[in-house]
């Protein structure tokens, strides 16, 4: 930097407001190109992110420069998904910038709060596997671990999700169409990748692979600064590209379609997220997409390796790969062909470094959402892998003999035609983590539970965090401003300092100031919500939200069917002081999943007729604002007082927006499911609405052979709801319209929707019983905020750094 004489800015943070407007309209006329009176709001927003994005660049010069001084071990954290969101207004705080970035933009005539609106959401993920990467980026920055994300750069994130008369409609996103100004382009750092071919015999025992084609797949880094700017990680993310030397072949020919051939294959890998969610696809595509990524990260972090050491059997000592979830999977095979084909190391040394590096974290038990590719559609597309495959379950298999367990235990890689890609990721890996405490222990007795008799100490568990940063700074001014008064504002980076508000539950005067934060964010939230969903939110009525995407394992349709219900007692008894209520669902479903589109088409139907019906005015609303992202959850979650957590006890891994809601103060009812369990455990039972089946009665009812008729025929109210939707009440133009869900419900109920409705019911009403004595639940509510420090994504990621990745943190 200083050998070319260039000025660099000073240190993070220390900047003035006249030197960044300054800076601001520097980059508006000379990197943008427009002048002050013709810009429109983005040129304003890209001007003031690239004088931000400025400030990021030598802090993320020095962690570099840290890293390779101390010769720090890395950690690569390698997922198909990140779901960042916006990054200016959290770029702007954590470098603390927040005054001087509002001043200056006051100073040039612009709304600071507009601009960041402005900023579409990057949405390269579907649901909590993206976001948990995505808050994991941010706590490797915070607590100073040297650590780097690899991903796709999609050019189309997650769809847009709109309502025709009720139905959902997706339309493609688009966040690449205005300049993206926090990513550098590093044409340097690319990396050929090939597809299909042939196996010969090579230079190594697993002989060499001639791809029938290859794309070039190019390096996008995005700089992700910690808190307070003093550590600066990289999220690399790769596009597709076609190989140059293809297209003039053809072209030469004459062939100008055919020359145009390889280019449509290379930018079809990178075009589009799949927008499934815990639902795998096995098209061809989507295997192209893992191996493209995984491969290119893989070369990327041997490369790195290489410049500097020279043994590669020191590998695990340097570096430590996670795989979120088994997208990334392949990356077992493609480290050991590498160390095979293009080392000449032998298969089994290959093999043990590459379990030495290798990390896999699971995050479902579903038998549905466990990837498993069908054997001749690898052996297609990456031949060379499958006979690594088949190399890697031989040796699991002796190993498996040695220690004396059966050879048909259910343990192989390879069966009934199929690549199970969590066997391969256990296999392949030195720990297998769960998301929660009930998940792990459910992995160790279920689905890994072979696995998991062979290799004891392999399975671990790291429950999920949040970032503090996003998900309580950043989205909540108010409660910042009376935690910063009340406390400081130690719990940005240590979110265990929270634990100081416990004593203030018991003074009324600082309830008062809590319950006046949590109202200027429903007063905040509700032209938005009118505007959206045609609602009116009065600051005293409850806010009760379910946001998540849609499955029916979550459950929406149980919060739907006690609405209903909910409604009818409302009417019989108007005369009731009812508890009022504004239900608020938000959340996309894959585009081909017919039962989770005909639950958001009954919300929006019951929604109609219950916000259109004089006779609960006031008392029970429905809101489904369409297009749930990461920015409506950063204004929801603020605002919301009741959190719905409801999913069938033994299917929710974890849950992210549980912790997220408990921490903003809004009260959970839930399950013991995923995290719920961890989060009454530490906010308490007498300050969560716990309810219905646990996980092993779940089990021993389905064992039993549960019939969803008796539960029906047990709960007049539950009757008459089913009735409803079944006879039309909520669609008159097509009577029939439901007739999936009730059959469902009547006849099968895999989700025991019915076996939970009583029970839910009435901790609903207790819930209404409880919102009167506003002083205790608003003691309750200080208590979560209180007692949630632990789901901190910092906790989660110092507890990766010690148990699994044995790299260090430098704060
Ligand atoms: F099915 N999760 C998700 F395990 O968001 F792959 N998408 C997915 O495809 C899967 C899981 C998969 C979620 C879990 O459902 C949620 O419980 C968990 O909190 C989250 O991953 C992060 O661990």
């Amino acid at each position: 930097m200083d050998e070319v004489g260039l000025t660099v800015p000073p240190d993070a943070g220390a900047v003035s407001a006249a030197e960044l407007r300054e800076r601001v309209g520097q980059h508006l006329v000379f990197s943008i190109g427009r002048g002050a009176t013709a810009a429109r709001l983005a040129d304003w927003r890209l001007a003031l992110s690239y004088a931000i994005r400025d400030r990021i660049v030598v802090p993320w010069f020095q962690t570099a420069e840290r890293i390779n001084a101390a010769d720090r071990k890395r950690v690569y954290y390698l997922s198909m998904e990140f779901l960042i969101g916006r990054l200016l207004d959290d770029a702007v705080a954590n470098l603390g910038l927040e005054s001087a970035a509002r001043e200056a933009m006051a100073g040039l005539g612009v709304d600071y709060d507009a601009l960041v609106r402005d900023e579409p959401d990057a949405a390269l993920g579907n649901g909590g596997l993206g976001r948990l990467a995505a808050c994991f980026l941010d706590s490797m920055s915070a607590v100073g671990v040297a650590g780097l994300g690899y991903g796709i750069r999609y050019d189309h994130g997650l769809f847009r999700q709109s309502f025709e008369a009720g139905w959902q409609a997706e339309e493609a996103e688009d966040w690449l169409a205005q300049p993206h100004p926090w990513e550098f382009e590093r044409p340097e750092a690319s990396f050929p990748i090939g597809f299909g071919g042939s196996v010969g015999p090579g230079a190594g025992d697993a002989g060499a692979w001639h791809p029938a084609e290859t794309v070039i797949a190019v390096a996008y880094d995005t700089p992700v600064p910690g808190w307070q700017g003093r550590w600066v990680n990289t999220l690399r993310l790769w596009s597709a590209k076609p190989t140059r030397e293809f297209e003039l072949q053809a072209f030469n020919r004459g062939d100008f379609l055919g020359a145009a051939t390889p280019a449509v294959l290379a930018e079809t890998i990178s075009r589009v997220l799949y927008p499934d969610d815990s639902t795998p696809q096995g098209r061809e595509l989507r295997l192209k997409q893992e191996y493209f990524f995984t491969a290119a990260s893989i070369r990327d972090i041997l490369q790195r390796f290489e410049r500097r050491h020279g043994d590669l059997a020191a590998l695990p000592d340097k570096v430590a790969i996670q795989l979120n979830d088994t997208h990334p999977a392949i990356a077992g095979p493609e480290l050991i062909r590498l160390l095979v084909d293009e080392r000449g190391l032998a298969f089994d040394a290959a093999f043990d470094i590459a379990r030495g590096c290798l990390h896999y974290t699971n995050h479902t038990l579903l038998p549905e959402a466990l990837e498993r590719w069908p054997a001749e559609l690898l052996g297609r597309v990456l031949p060379c892998h499958l006979e690594i495959v088949e190399r890697i379950d031989a040796r699991h298999a002796r190993e498996s003999a040695a220690a004396g367990r059966p050879s048909d235990d259910g343990t192989a890689i390879l069966g009934d035609g199929e690549v199970r890609m969590g066997t391969l990721a256990f296999v392949a890996a030195r720990r297998v983590n769960g998301v929660s405490a009930l998940h792990t222990r459910l992995m160790q007795e279920t689905v890994f539970g072979g696995l998991h008799a062979l290799h004891p100490e392999r399975i671990v568990n790291q429950t999920n965090g949040v970032t503090p940063r996003r998900w309580l700074h950043g989205c909540n001014p108010p409660l910042r401003a009376l935690l910063q008064e009340a406390i400081g504002d130690g719990w940005v980076a240590d979110l265990d300092r929270l634990e100081a508000l416990v004593p203030l539950a018991d003074d009324a005067a600082f309830r008062e100031r809590f319950a006046a934060a949590k109202r200027a964010n429903k007063v905040r939230l509700a032209p938005w919500l009118a505007e959206q969903a045609g609602i009116e939110l009065a600051p005293e009525t409850l806010l009760d939200v379910q946001i998540k995407r849609f499955h029916e394992y979550k459950r929406q349709l149980l919060n739907l069917l006690e609405t209903v219900a909910l409604w009818n007692a409302m009417r019989q008894a108007p005369e009731v002081d009812w508890t009022p209520r504004v239900k608020v669902f938000g959340g996309k479903a894959a585009p081909g999943y017919r039962m989770a589109k005909l639950i958001i088409k009954l919300i929006n139907d019951v929604a109609r007729t219950v916000n259109d019906d004089p006779a609960v005015r006031g008392r029970l609303q429905v809101a489904f604002p369409p297009n749930y992202n990461v920015s409506m959850a950063e204004r929801l979650i603020p605002a919301a007082d009741l959190s719905e957590q409801i999913s069938t006890a033994g299917l929710e891994a974890s849950g992210t927006g549980n912790m997220k809601l408990a921490l903003n103060g809004a009260l959970t009812v839930g399950t013991l499911d995923g995290a719920n369990v961890e989060i009454r455990d530490r906010v308490g039972e007498e300050n969560i609405f716990i309810f219905g089946l646990t996980a092993e009665e779940v089990a021993r009812r389905r064992a039993e052979g549960y019939a969803p008729a008796a539960c029906i025929a047990a709960s007049p109210r539950l009757a008459e709801a089913v009735e409803q939707i079944a006879s039309g009440r909520f669609s008159p133009d097509e009577p029939e319209r439901f007739r999936a869900i009730v059959e469902d419900l009547r006849g099968h109920d895999r989700f025991l929707v019915c076996a939970d409705f009583e029970a839910y019911w009435q901790r609903q009403r207790a819930i209404d019983a409880a919102w009167r004595d506003r002083a205790a639940w608003t003691r309750s509510a200080v208590l979560n905020v209180a007692r949630c420090g632990w789901f901190s994504s910092d906790r989660a990621i110092r507890g990766y750094a010690k148990e699994i990745w044995n790299a260090e943190t430098e704060f």
